[in-house]
């Protein structure tokens, strides 16, 4: 059924109290603008909403408004708004400029404070008639009132006596997307790019028309659409005309088009044997490819640099500062009002491992600070939120206080690149929430992140925020449909960083799922668990997420961030862990913070225990201010968060019945996932510190698997047992693959236990090189069967492979013979790591 007709007839249902009946398909693409038909007591209270819209002015923008408008009320109130040209004796809603609307009425809102992208909502009388107005002092903050609208209603607020202005905290409110020119996405998780394919900007914009409309209605007004990696080919003359489509498909929801761009560009494809900043030919080739770039895109907003990052070229190359580099660019940009956002992201990753002074964190630092006042105006310093890189937890960047005289921007992460990857559940609002109010203590006055960004704090023209978001061609956007949370708190909080989480979480509950309020409870609730959850069995006490960043980011690999360049150590030895960041004894690091702030983190007893490990190395007997030793610690919140884990797939079943099908099945789907990798993430973690450090668990969990059965030790055909690298990621460090010749083997051993129905839990290895087929039967009896076709970041055995496949309700006798058989495919050799009974239910 076409979605409007559902939306119709779901509506008409609704109006006759037959709601239970009408349920919608959702896949996701709709977000938070469902406009899902409203039930029929809470449609009643907009039953006085006028039955007409006029329009002042014209514009792309405003017509978007405009039929926004009546997309809204006609999907939540199945009625349809009128359009007409001019006022009348009834009431209408009035959309317009506040220039437009005094032209016509010189003393409307006389009091009305409104600048930028700010806008107002008010019941008015217009010509002597009750209006519903909907105005600001651009086409887009029109727009942006008509979305602030639309999500009243859909949250059932009321709009019948209203007067609210809302500002936006600060004028950059912008989001990058990491997508490659050949359409794929570094650290996109959601399928190929909305944007590029093949090497060309895609034929078809229309998910590029729908992101712009969905960045619009949470304020924001930029997005970047290429890998920060940038290829130089964005800006070859041939493929300027191809920006421009997109442009275009920005345009009517006041998006900006930006693009990333290399600094060798100037020699890679100008065909100059240099990039120097300081050389006037490169200064003239940049300001001739802007002229030009201009020409065809006049609205255009402006580039975003990585350079001297992770191998990208940069002005180090001739000796020469990012300031100078930046300065190059923006020069170029300046007569067409664009702006470059240089990113602070600078440092060496072949950093001498063996010098206990190196200290990654302090590159952003040390580098941008001495730069302070250097940079021209049309310049924003774009720093990532904490010094590393988007680990789950961090300090805030001392750079936010470092930079006096120079435009910022911070740097979220909305794609969840070291945060589950979309697959984890973790709503980051909460994070960004702690970063954002952050005190700097850069005055007398409290100086919080935010205001600092916003430009308040120093006093500068221009500033705010970016996230990286990299939505992909999956119908959701995301992947996981509850990462969309993400994206909507980025824009909530973008906007306006005093809201809190929970306001933000049943917000976007709310918009997405309806109005039950079991489904907002349940839902936000979850949602504000999630981070915590996430980071208990993932990142202990500030020691950065103990994922494998030497590969996928993903699964656990405590070990691989040691031993390297990369610089994200956590320093564990024998007898302790953690980096020593201190002025004393360390690396420095925590001088870079303003006085009051590096009091706090210099000394053991005042840094807070989640930033521990993150300032100090200690013993793993030191004891927290929580009482508890280090050790017991990380044992503690990995158990803990694998059983919180395990608790948000039961609470999410609640849900059955409550929300649609598709998104009800998706979800569990991830959660479930979830669950199983977050045993995998817990056992890795803490078998990996309990043999590092010896130190035993007091509650005896670490180690001690009751009614596990390695697979290694079960009777084999065909199924031969190897070493998992690293060996913390399998199970006793072992695990068994059916490899070629073999074409099928199997694992099995007798039950011994007591009879009973149990859960069999199955923990084997997808890749994403084939697809295995697994089946599991207790005697000659079929107990489940499936494929391994899931698309993890995988092509070995490991922690980034590692799944649980849960079979509830298995009835076992003593003596049962319980066989897994595996059929390999590909390089995936049906791995198997060991089966887990637990008496039902568990
Ligand atoms: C686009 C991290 C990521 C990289 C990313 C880089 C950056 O290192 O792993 O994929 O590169 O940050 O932010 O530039």
């Amino acid at each position: 059924m076409h979605r409007f007709q559902h939306i119709t007839i779901c509506a008409a249902l609704l109006f006759l109290g037959l709601g239970a009946t009408c349920s919608r398909a959702e896949t996701g693409a709709d977000a938070w603008l469902r406009y899902a038909p409203l039930d029929k007591s809470a449609a009643q209270k907009y039953s006085a909403l006028p039955a007409s819209v006029v329009m002042f002015g014209d514009s792309p923008v405003l017509d978007s408004a405009k039929a926004e408008m009546i997309r809204g009320i006609q999907g939540m109130l199945a009625r349809t708004l009128r359009e007409d040209k001019n006022l009348s004796r009834k009431p209408v809603i009035i959309l317009g400029t506040l220039s437009a609307l005094r032209a016509d009425s010189p003393k409307l809102f006389e009091q009305a404070d409104l600048h930028d992208d700010g806008f107002l909502l008010a019941t008015e009388k217009f010509h002597g008639v009750d209006c519903l107005i909907v105005t600001a002092t651009t086409d887009r903050g029109v727009l942006y009132g008509v979305f602030a609208l639309l999500s009243k209603i859909a949250r059932e607020e009321s709009v019948s006596a209203l007067h609210e202005t809302q500002q936006p905290s600060a004028p950059i409110r912008w989001v990058d997307d990491w997508d490659n020119l050949d359409g794929r996405i570094e650290r996109g998780y959601a399928g190929p790019s909305i944007f590029f394919e093949n090497s060309n900007v895609r034929a078809d914009l229309t998910r590029a028309g729908e992101y712009a409309r969905l960045l619009a209605s949470i304020g924001i007004n930029g997005c970047a659409i290429n890998n920060v990696n940038a290829n130089p080919r964005v800006l070859e003359d041939s493929f300027l005309p191809q920006l421009a489509r997109v442009a275009d498909v920005f345009r009517p929801w006041g998006v900006r088009l930006s693009i990333s761009v290399d600094v060798s560009s100037p020699k890679v494809i100008g065909g100059l044997d240099t990039f120097d900043p300081a050389d006037p030919r490169v200064a003239e080739w940049w300001k001739k490819k802007f002229d030009e770039l201009y020409a065809l895109i006049p609205d255009f907003a402006g580039v975003v640099v990585k350079a001297d990052s992770e191998g990208r070229l940069g002005p180090a190359t001739y000796g020469r500062t990012p300031a100078d580099a930046a300065n190059v660019i923006a020069r170029a940009l300046a007569p067409h009002r664009g702006i470059v956002f240089y990113r602070a992201f600078v440092y060496n990753h072949h950093l001498d491992w063996t010098n206990p002074k190196n200290d990654r964190a302090r590159a952003a630092y040390d580098n941008f600070h001495p730069l302070d006042g250097k940079f021209d105006d049309n310049v924003i310093i774009q720093i990532k939120h904490g010094p590393i890189d988007f680990q789950v937890r961090e300090p805030v960047s001392p750079l936010f206080s470092g930079l006096e005289k120079t435009n910022e921007a911070i740097e979220l992460q909305v794609t969840q690149e070291y945060t589950g990857q979309q697959r984890h559940l973790c709503f980051l609002a909460p994070m960004w929430k702690e970063v954002l109010d952050f005190d700097m203590h850069a005055g007398e006055q409290p100086s919080p992140v935010k205001d600092i960004v916003a430009g308040k704090t120093f006093h500068c023209a221009m500033g705010g925020l970016v996230a990286v978001v990299n939505v992909g061609m999956d119908a959701n956007w995301l992947g996981h449909p509850l990462a969309m949370a993400n994206l909507y708190g980025y824009g909530r909080l973008a906007w306006n960083p005093n809201l809190d989480s929970q306001t933000i979480a049943e917000e976007w509950t709310r918009l997405s799922f309806g109005n039950d309020p079991t489904v907002v409870q349940t839902i936000s609730g979850m949602l504000l668990a999630s981070w915590p959850i996430y980071e208990s069995y993932t990142g202990p006490l500030g020691a950065g997420t103990l994922t494998d960043i030497v590969g996928a980011h993903f699964g656990p690999g405590v070990e691989s961030s040691e031993r390297n360049g990369w610089g994200q150590w956590h320093r564990a030895d024998h007898d302790g862990v953690g980096m020593d960041r201190t002025a004393a004894t360390g690396t420095g690091y925590v001088d870079q913070y303003r006085a009051p702030v590096a009091k706090m983190y210099e000394s053991l007893s005042t840094t807070p225990d989640e930033l521990l490990l993150f300032f100090h190395h200690v013993p793993y007997t030191y004891v927290l201010h929580s009482g508890k030793t280090v050790i017991q610690q990380i044992y503690d919140s990995h158990y803990a968060g694998a059983e919180q884990a395990a608790n948000l797939v039961q609470q999410w079943r609640m849900m059955k019945g409550r929300v649609d099908e598709e998104r009800y099945a998706e979800v569990l789907k991830r959660l479930e996932f979830q669950a199983g990798h977050a045993i995998v993430w817990r056992d890795a973690v803490c078998n990996w510190f309990f043999q590092i450090s010896g130190i035993p668990d007091k509650l005896g969990r670490v180690g001690h698997y009751p009614g596990r059965i390695e697979a290694e030790a079960m009777q084999l055909q065909g199924y031969v047992p190897f070493e998992v690298v690293p060996r913390e990621t399998a199970s006793g460090g072992k695990a068994v693959e059916c490899a070629p010749p073999m074409q099928k083997c199997s694992a099995s051993f007798h039950f011994d236990g007591a009879a009973g129905k149990y859960e069999v839990d199955v923990e084997y290895f997808d890749q994403n090189n084939g697809k295995s087929k697994f089946r599991v039967l207790v005697g000659d009896k079929v107990v489940d069967e499936w494929i391994a076709d899931d698309h993890l970041p995988a092509t070995k055995p490991g922690g980034d492979s590692s799944t649980r496949r849960q079979i509830p309700g298995v009835a076992l006798r003593p003596g049962d013979n319980i066989r897994v058989e595996g059929i390999p495919d590909g390089e995936e050799h049906a791995a198997l790591d060991y089966i887990e009974l637990y008496p039902s239910p568990k």
